[in-house]
């Protein structure tokens, strides 16, 4: 029991002097809520409240964009839009927030898009037709295509020695060269917002004292193939052609100086290096075509400074280096064989081993690495950079589509960084570095290692090919109708320009000179076409 002090005092006035009260009884149980009450009715409509300050105005500007516009690349509209805060009446740069691109769509068909040409001669009869004639044609361009360092909507293509066709005559196996006068070439084109190509200049390929070279073989010891040089008529092509043949004082007409041109490398200077099929040989020609210095595997040859290692003098004939790059500082080229080089001898033919060489211009360190094809005898007949590191590489075989459904035309990624430098393989009793064979194996050539004992051989002793993953096949993309796909154009990270090497439009059959074409019922004609193909992921 407690009492309470203050209701005791209060308590104590009216009750003086009682007891302490007894506990308090517990409360009664709540009683439930009863209903709401109805509602107000409404108040009365207030006053009209002042007008609002005026809103700011949303402007678009139309910007039409060029050809080669980052952006869209074959042109078309910029749509900004923003706020005109300063109220002025126009968007200013620092208004925009936002810009919509509207891009004029690819005008370069499925069927790609053709390369100008004109007729070198047309007097010849087309093969077995009887009563038909055919243009040789220049033409000839796509041995190799390389983009323009600067202006993106331009390529440079090459030309390979000229027009000729596989022929034995009384002198031996060679070559028909209907135009044997002809100076291989680069050619800059360029294509037009329509789709259409122009070729803006050519550029003939000279010797050191500026007079024009041929593309007749080389003396057999400074990258000869050993093929004879015939006429259209199968004559043998002398050094005076109003003269019989002597061997020493009318012989043969060759020139060292001849190139038969596949890789093709466009520097911001100006000035070009080729690759060929005869030596190979790597040529520096300035802008106006004129050598200025060469690169080659013969140590006789007292033109060059620089070597190739001298297995690289073992190609065979017409699958030389057929595609040349440099990386993106230019200051590495690398190099790559079509085929299998004849290392020792033509006995390896038969294989998917292929060589890239990489030379470092300024340092002069040369390096090697191996390749391997998907089939063997493939030709691998261009390369471009896309790091130091990275580089496309075409892969094809040499048939038609038309008459080969499964013709392959393909370009391949390749790693560098991911392969063995032959060149640095420490010497062992079983591996080391012959001056003539490159690296050999317990005295065996790696063409023969690969031949004997199959790759894993060279993988046991830790040499690992570049690795390879597939970027295109055009086959399946384009039903790619050509066959010798040979030029690749980087235009930028999602764009590939690709052309093929249409032979002037000259072929053979049984050594009789004929138009080249492209279907079995000699209806299409081959001509140098430009494919586009957008939306890679080339990451350069
Ligand atoms: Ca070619
Ligand atoms: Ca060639
Ligand atoms: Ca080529
Ligand atoms: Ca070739």
């Amino acid at each position: 029991m407690k009492c309470g002090t203050k209701s005791l005092l209060a308590l104590s006035v009216i009750f003086a002097l009682t007891a302490c009260d007894g506990d308090d009884g517990k409360d009664g149980q709540a009683g439930t809520n009863g209903t709401d009450g109805l509602n107000g009715s409404a108040g009365q409509t207030g006053s009209k409240g002042s007008d609002g300050a005026n809103g700011l105005t949303s402007l678009v500007n139309q910007a039409s964009l060029s050809m080669g516009n980052e952006h869209c690349y074959f042109g078309g509209v910029a749509l900004q839009s923003g706020i005109d805060k300063d109220n002025n009446g126009a968007l200013n740069e620092s208004e925009i927030s936002q810009t919509n691109y509207v891009c004029q769509p690819s005008p370069v068909t499925n069927q790609g898009s053709p390369l100008p040409y004109t007729a070198m001669r047309g007097d010849l009869q087309n093969g077995d037709i009887a009563g038909s004639t055919f243009e040789v044609r220049n033409g000839g361009y796509g041995s190799d295509m390389v983009a323009h360092p600067t202006n993106n909507t331009q390529f440079y293509a090459l030309t390979d020695r000229g027009p000729n066709a596989t022929y034995t005559g009384d002198y031996g196996k060679g070559k028909k060269f209907p135009t044997p006068d002809y100076t291989p070439r680069i050619g800059l084109f360029e294509l037009q917002n329509n789709g259409q190509i122009v070729k803006l200049k050519e550029i003939l390929l000279k010797r050191p004292d500026g007079t024009p070279i041929t593309g007749l073989p080389n003396s057999s010891d400074l990258g000869g193939t050993g093929e004879t040089p015939y006429d259209a008529d199968g004559a043998p092509i002398l050094v005076d052609n109003t003269k019989p043949y002597d061997a020493q004082s009318n012989p043969l007409k060759l020139d060292d100086y001849g190139l038969d041109g596949e890789g093709l490398v466009a520097l911001k200077d100006g000035s070009f290096w080729i690759s060929d099929e005869y030596g190979p040989h790597i040529v520096h020609y300035d802008a106006n075509g004129v050598e200025l210095s060469r690169i080659n595997a013969f140590a006789n040859d007292d033109r060059v400074a620089l070597h190739l290692p001298a297995e690289f003098a073992n190609r065979r004939a017409n699958r030389g280096m057929e595609g040349l790059a440099i990386t993106p500082d230019e200051k590495t080229l690398v190099g790559v064989m079509q085929s299998t080089l004849y290392n020792p001898s033509k006995a390896v033919k038969d294989l998917d081993i292929v060589r890239i060489v990489t030379v470092n211009l300024e340092t002069k360190a040369v390096g090697q690495y191996l390749y391997k094809q998907e089939k063997n005898q493939n030709s691998n007949s261009g390369i471009v950079a896309l790091s130091a590191s990275e580089f496309l590489v075409i892969e094809r075989d040499g048939a038609f589509y038309n008459t080969t459904p499964d013709a392959m035309k393909r370009i391949y990624k390749i790693n560098l960084s991911d392969a063995t430098n032959l060149e640095e393989i420490a010497s062992s009793p079983q591996i080391m570095q012959d001056e003539q064979l490159g690296l050999v194996m317990n005295g065996k050539t790696l063409e023969e290692v690969v031949m004997e004992q199959g790759w894993d051989a060279l993988n046991d002793a830790g040499i690992v090919p570049v690795s390879k993953s597939l970027v295109l096949d055009l086959v399946e993309q384009v039903s790619y109708p050509h066959d010798k796909l040979e030029g690749m154009w980087l235009i930028d990270n999602s764009r590939l320009g690709v052309l093929n090497d249409d032979d002037f439009a000259t072929w053979s059959t049984n050594g009789m000179l004929e138009q080249k074409y492209l279907d079995a019922g000699k209806t299409q004609v081959d001509g140098n076409r430009l494919y586009l193909f957008e939306g890679l992921s080339l990451s350069k």
